[in-house]
C-alpha cells in the first residue's frame, strides 16, 4: 500500500508477469492498469479530484447502488465512500488479487437506508484483468440496486475507436428520443456526444483503438447492460474535472445492471464481473 494523490491510501497489485493495477481505497477506484505488454489502458483526466466525497475521472468508477441521477448522489455511493482491503494475494491458479469490502455505513444509511456487504475483486493476469462484483443483502427486507463498473478506457485517438458486437442489440439513445432502436452498425464508432444504453446487450463485445493500437474483449457475467459514452467538445468544457481535450483520449464501455435493478430478499446474494483481455 502506497501513499497517492492527496495523500490517500493506494494498492499497487502486481503480477510475475509485470502487469499491475492501482486500486485507491477510496471508491475501490482502479486509476492504473498496466498490462504485461507496458501498455496503459485505463483513461485518467489530468483534472480530476483526490479528495474524499468527490468521484474520481477516470480508472474504473463502481456504480453503487444507483446508475445516473435520482435520490443518491450520480452513480450511488460506492465510488465516493473509503472501502477496507479485505486481502491481496497470487492465487495458485496464476492471478494476483486484491480484495476490497464495503457495508453500510450512518452515512449510507441516511441516504439509502438499507444493510448489505458488498466485495470488490480485481484479478490480474499478464494481458486480463477480471473485476468480480458480490452483494449481500444482511438486513430483514428486500433492496433494490443498480450495479456496474463505468470504465474509461484510454484510447491514442478517438477517430480510430470502434465498438464490436452490439449488430441488432436494442438500444436507447439518452441524447436523443429516448426511444427503443435497434443497433444497425457492424462497427460503432464515435464523432460526436455519445450516451446510449444497450439493455440485455450480447455479454462479449470488442473495443478496438485502444492505446497504442490494441484491442481489447470485454465479457459480462451476471451483467445485463452496457453504456457507451463519450462527452464530446461542449460537455467536455462543462466538466471541471475533465480537460477540454480530453474526449480525444477515452471511451466508455461501461457493464453492469444499469438499466434494471437487482432485487435481493434477505440473506441472498448477488455476483457479477466484467473480464477485460487484451486482443
Ligand atoms: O454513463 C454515462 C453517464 O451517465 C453520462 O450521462 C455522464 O454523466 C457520465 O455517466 C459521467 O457521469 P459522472 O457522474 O461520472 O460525471
Amino acid at each position: 500500500m502506497k501513499r497517492g494523490n492527496n495523500d490517500l491510501p493506494c494498492i499497487e497489485l502486481r503480477h510475475p508477469s509485470g502487469a499491475q493495477l492501482d486500486v485507491y481505497l477510496h471508491g475501490a477506484h482502479a486509476v492504473s492498469w498496466r498490462s504485461a505488454d507496458g501498455g496503459q489502458n485505463l483513461f485518467m483526466s489530468s483534472k480530476t479530484d483526490f479528495k474524499p466525497g468527490c468521484p474520481i475521472r477516470g480508472g474504473i468508477p463502481i456504480v453503487f447502488p444507483q446508475f445516473g441521477d435520482g435520490p443518491l448522489p450520480k452513480h450511488g455511493f460506492a465510488r465516493v465512500t473509503g472501502w477496507d482491503l479485505l486481502d491481496t494475494r497470487l492465487h495458485e491458479s496464476g492471478y494476483a488479487e486484491a480484495r476490497l469490502g464495503l457495508h453500510e455505513t450512518a452515512e449510507t444509511m441516511q441516504v439509502w437506508p438499507q444493510e448489505f456487504r458488498m466485495e470488490i475483486s480485481f484479478r490480474l493476469k499478464a494481458q486480463e484483468l477480471e473485476v468480480a462484483l458480490a452483494v449481500m443483502n444482511t438486513g430483514k427486507g428486500e433492496i433494490s440496486f443498480n450495479i456496474g463498473l463505468h470504465t474509461y478506457f484510454l484510447v491514442d485517438d478517438i477517430a480510430k475507436v470502434m465498438v464490436s458486437g452490439l449488430a441488432g442489440a436494442r438500444l436507447m439513445d439518452f441524447l436523443g428520443s429516448r426511444q427503443e432502436e435497434k443497433e444497425g452498425r457492424e462497427k460503432i464508432t464515435i464523432d460526436r456526444e455519445t450516451d446510449r444504453v444497450y439493455p440485455n446487450a450480447p455479454d462479449r463485445v470488442l473495443l478496438h483503438g485502444i492505446a497504442g493500437g490494441r484491442g481489447i474483449a470485454i465479457e459480462k457475467y451476471g451483467m445485463r447492460d452496457i453504456v457507451i459514452w463519450n462527452p464530446w467538445i461542449e460537455k467536455s468544457r462543462r466538466m471541471e474535472d475533465f480537460g477540454d481535450s480530453d474526449y480525444l483520449s477515452m471511451v466508455c464501455v461501461e457493464t453492469g445492471n444499469l438499466r434494471g435493478r437487482v432485487t435481493l430478499e434477505p440473506g441472498a446474494t448477488h455476483k457479477s464481473s466484467t473480464t477485460f483481455t487484451l486482443a
